[in-house]
């Protein structure tokens, strides 16, 4: 595959992509044919790619069959290629990709196989703390493998440097030396997402017009008293459904937060331990997964573990992705709640299936002695 190949690929998908046909995230590569080819050269037939959700270009440099990609990704499998053959390996979760492909050339060295393992993420990705571990446990025991950090300086809509405050900078400059690290310049061309454009599916089957619009209001709302202080990933950055409803809470109440969704959560109770609200936004139910221990081991604990000395309010708010007539797939559309339930002892969790409850739960969240959950569902909001 060359430059023209992998542009021509692109824009057959982009094609089909405006015209509906494809009902899932799609997340193009555009602009950075020549850096990726030259990573390639080193890359063997037998070695192993880990992808993220981004990775046309890397599936068809590794041999991927453009006519088998191209069918993945009608289908809706963008952003989770997988291949035996190729191996191939990508997911959707930021960061997911890194201890797998560290356990796969742990295998490789224990086989004591030439081959070697590439694993691709963003420069945010490279910037969590699972990056940092897997990274130190592959120079510490000397395994096949390489990081390939995309430098694209953004998460989302979120400026990775300024989200981490003033020593990111010199965390990044700090791998460029790195032999287990190969970083370069990503060209973001393309949104995060999507064609830049937007795609109308005739299919559209939201019929509860007010459902957002009444989440924004119980935002201002909660933005009104003043314990309350909003935290996670896009709450002050425009673009997402997320920002649109918090456009009412005052600025310097929200504070936007790098992907780090078990630390975020910790920090939502250090804050309600000094007496704040803080309403901790998940994007999605299947990111909160990954504050799991913090939120059984010790939001829904704390009260029974202290015995009733200390009493942190957390409002949780967490968002279960469409699956019609977009479907983001298994790993951004999973409804946790009855799991959770099951799970929690101490902390309410309630599902808006409706926008009639909207301002009432809300408003009980704010006022209860307990931490909430409060579970949104995207297939209710209007464009
Ligand atoms: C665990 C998890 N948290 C949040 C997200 C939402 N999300 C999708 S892509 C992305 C950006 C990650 O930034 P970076 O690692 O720099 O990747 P890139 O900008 O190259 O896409 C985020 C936050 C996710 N998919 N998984």
């Amino acid at each position: 595959m060359n430059k023209e190949d992998l542009i021509n690929f692109e824009k057959e998908i982009e094609e089909i992509y405006s015209k509906g046909k494809i009902k899932a995230p799609i997340h193009l590569c555009g602009g950075n044919e020549e850096q990726l080819i030259e990573i390639f050269k080193e890359i063997n037939k037998e070695d192993w790619i880990f992808l993220s959700y981004r990775n046309h270009y890397h599936a068809l440099l590794k041999g991927l069959e453009p006519e088998i990609l191209k069918k993945k990704i009608i289908e809706g499998g963008s952003m989770h290629i997988m291949d035996k053959k190729n191996k191939i390996f990508s997911t959707s979760i930021v960061g997911g990709q890194l201890p797998i492909a560290l356990g796969t050339a742990l295998a490789l060295k224990r086989k004591k196989s030439n081959n070697r393992v590439y694993a691709f993420c963003g420069d945010m990705a490279s910037e969590t703390g699972v990056f940092h571990e897997v990274v130190k446990y592959a120079e510490g025991h000397d395994l096949p493998i390489k990081f390939v950090i995309e430098d694209n300086g953004l998460s989302v809509y979120t400026n990775t440097e300024l989200v981490w405050g003033k020593r990111s900078k010199h965390n990044l400059e700090g791998k460029i030396s790195n032999p287990y690290i190969i970083k370069y310049k990503y060209i973001r061309a393309h949104p995060h997402h999507g064609i830049g454009m937007w795609v109308n599916f005739p299919e559209s089957n939201i019929k509860d017009k007010n459902y957002n619009k009444k989440i924004s209001r119980a935002m201002e709302r909660l933005g009104g008293d003043e314990r309350t202080l909003f935290l996670g990933q896009t709450v002050s950055v425009k673009g997402s459904p997320i920002y649109q409803t918090l456009e009412n809470v005052p600025a310097e109440k929200k504070i936007e937060l790098p992907v780090m969704e078990e630390v975020q959560m910790g920090m939502s109770i250090g804050l309600a331990l000094e007496g704040y609200i803080p309403i901790s936004v998940y994007p999605r139910f299947d990111f909160l997964i990954l504050a799991t221990n913090q939120l059984v081991n010790h939001l829904d604990k704390i009260y029974a573990l202290s015995c009733g000395d200390f009493n942190p309010i957390v409002i949780v708010r967490t968002l279960v992705g469409s699956r019609k007539p977009l479907d983001v797939g298994l790993q951004h559309s999973q409804d946790h709640s009855s799991a959770y339930r099951k799970m929690l002892e101490h902390t309410n969790l309630v599902e808006l299936k409706s926008s009639d409850r909207v301002l009432s739960e809300y408003e009980k969240a704010l006022n209860s002695d307990r931490p909430s959950i409060i579970v949104e569902y995207i297939s209710k909001y209007s464009p």
